[in-house]
């Protein structure tokens, strides 16, 4: 899953501060991994070490774990000038500090060099079993916009915590990184979307997640051709070679996975949108948790904005109907709009989100950590219809990452 984003994609993440404040913990403890050598002698690490690794729910990062900035001798030295050029390469600066009495020149001086680079910087106080960061500190880290962070790394604890404050602190663009359908369609190549035209579509004009996709084909110098379902075999028999792939509104979901050929790729703007806008993984994960609800469970069915143009029914009546028939009982529903989500969503065993269309990534991703702190599962309308429908695999097939997760899921838990 980690192999397949080029190095210069991935969101660069530097953990630097002094020797044994848990640098190398930490980074062992996002990865689960032992990437990096740990001990109570300080000045273990001692060249950066590199690890790229697909944090969810940010997406493909490297960290670079780094030697103590506050190395003496002449060796010394040599580890820290290898540490500053560390700088050059960090998108987001992650300054460890020792809570009880660990910040001083050292720390202040990361800091400094991160705000004259503009490098988006976050502060971990890690040991935090053993201390408090003082608390005029944190006041003034808070404003000045640098957000902190407490951590126990030999526990794993506050990690989630550190997860969203890089979610906050990601660059807009690395953010905004993945594409709506633009990569699925090779230059010169045909994306076919089908549109139903009902007396729901609204009146003159397309829906947003339609016309972000259209645009998003021309960018990448690719073609597209527009449909209700109705037309669409008429529209595959006229070309003279297949489209790269069909996409299609999930209300006419069965239709056109039954008129496109099997060999044609095939999915949904909502599960476009689940990538687009939110983590897809994960909201595979949370399709597949369906299989879990039991009678007299809680789901929450979110919607981003008031008003959903398309299926204002999607949410309160199929999606809550089609979910009781597949669990064989009574579910109790919470519906909640806009920015109504609540901070706790443990008393949940499903969230259920719209598509997000109206919204940024940066919100949903932050939903999606909030659901993943209280350990309940997430999906979004459209991965969830195709769930329901029986076209998973089909739907999936285009994001081969997806197609793997939740192969992979199976495997775990057989059915
Ligand atoms: N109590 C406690 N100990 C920790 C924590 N995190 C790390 N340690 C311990 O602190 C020591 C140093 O940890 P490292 O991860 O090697 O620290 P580092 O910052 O990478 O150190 P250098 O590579 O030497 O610069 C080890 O003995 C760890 O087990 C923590 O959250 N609490
Ligand atoms: S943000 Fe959500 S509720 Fe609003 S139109 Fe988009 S999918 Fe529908
Ligand atoms: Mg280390």
């Amino acid at each position: 899953m980690n192999v397949g984003a080029p190095k210069g994609f991935r969101l660069h993440i530097g953990l630097f501060g002094r020797r044994n404040v848990g640098k190398s913990s930490l980074l062992n403890a996002l990865t689960h991994q032992d990437v990096s050598i740990v001990s109570a002698i300080a000045g273990t690490t001692t060249d950066p070490v590199e690890k790229p690794m697909e944090l969810l729910p940010l997406g493909p990062v490297l960290f670079i774990d780094t030697a103590g900035i506050d190395d003496v001798g002449a060796l010394g030295e040599m580890r820290v000038a290898r540490t500053r050029q560390v700088f050059d390469r960090t998108d987001v600066g992650v300054i460890i500090a020792h809570p009880d009495g660990g910040w001083g020149p050292f720390e202040e001086e990361l800091l400094s060099e991160f705000s004259r680079r503009e490098i988006p910087t976050i502060v971990v106080f890690n040991k935090v079993d053993l201390g408090e960061p003082p608390v005029p500190l944190v006041s003034r880290l808070r404003a000045s916009k640098v957000p902190t962070v407490r951590t126990v790394a030999v526990r794993g604890e506050g990690l989630i915590d550190l997860r969203e404050a890089l979610i906050r602190s990601a660059p807009e663009d690395f953010i905004n990184a993945p594409s709506i359908l633009g990569d699925l369609v090779p230059a010169g190549e045909l994306a076919l979307l089908v549109v139903p035209i009902d007396l729901e579509a609204p009146k003159g004009r397309l829906i947003l997640p339609q016309v972000n996709a259209i645009r998003d084909v021309l960018d990448n110098d690719a073609y597209c051709m527009v449909v209700k379902e109705r037309e669409l075999r008429d529209a595959l028999d006229r070309l003279n070679r297949p489209p790269a792939i069909v996409v299609t509104d999930s209300q006419a979901f069965l239709k056109v996975a039954g008129d496109t050929p099997s060999d044609v790729l095939m999915t949904s703007f909502s599960i476009l949108f689940a990538r687009y806008r939110g983590d897809l993984l994960e909201f595979v994960r949370g399709a597949l948790a369906i299989d879990a609800l039991k009678p007299g469970d809680r789901v929450l069915v979110a919607e981003a904005c008031s008003h959903h143009p398309i299926g204002e029914d999607i949410g309160r009546v199929k999606i809550p109907r089609w979910l009781r028939q597949y669990v064989g009982g009574k579910l109790e529903f919470t519906h909640v709009q806009g920015h109504d989500f609540p901070d706790d969503v443990s008393p949940y065993r499903l969230v259920v989100h719209c598509a997000a269309c109206m919204w940024n990534r940066r919100e949903m991703l932050s939903r999606l950590l909030r659901c993943r702190r209280a350990g309940v599962p997430i999906t979004n309308y459209g991965v969830a219809i195709a769930y329901s429908l029986g076209i998973f695999e089909r739907a999936l097939a285009p994001f081969p990452s997806a197609l793997e997760a939740l192969r992979e899921a199976r495997r775990m838990a057989p059915h």
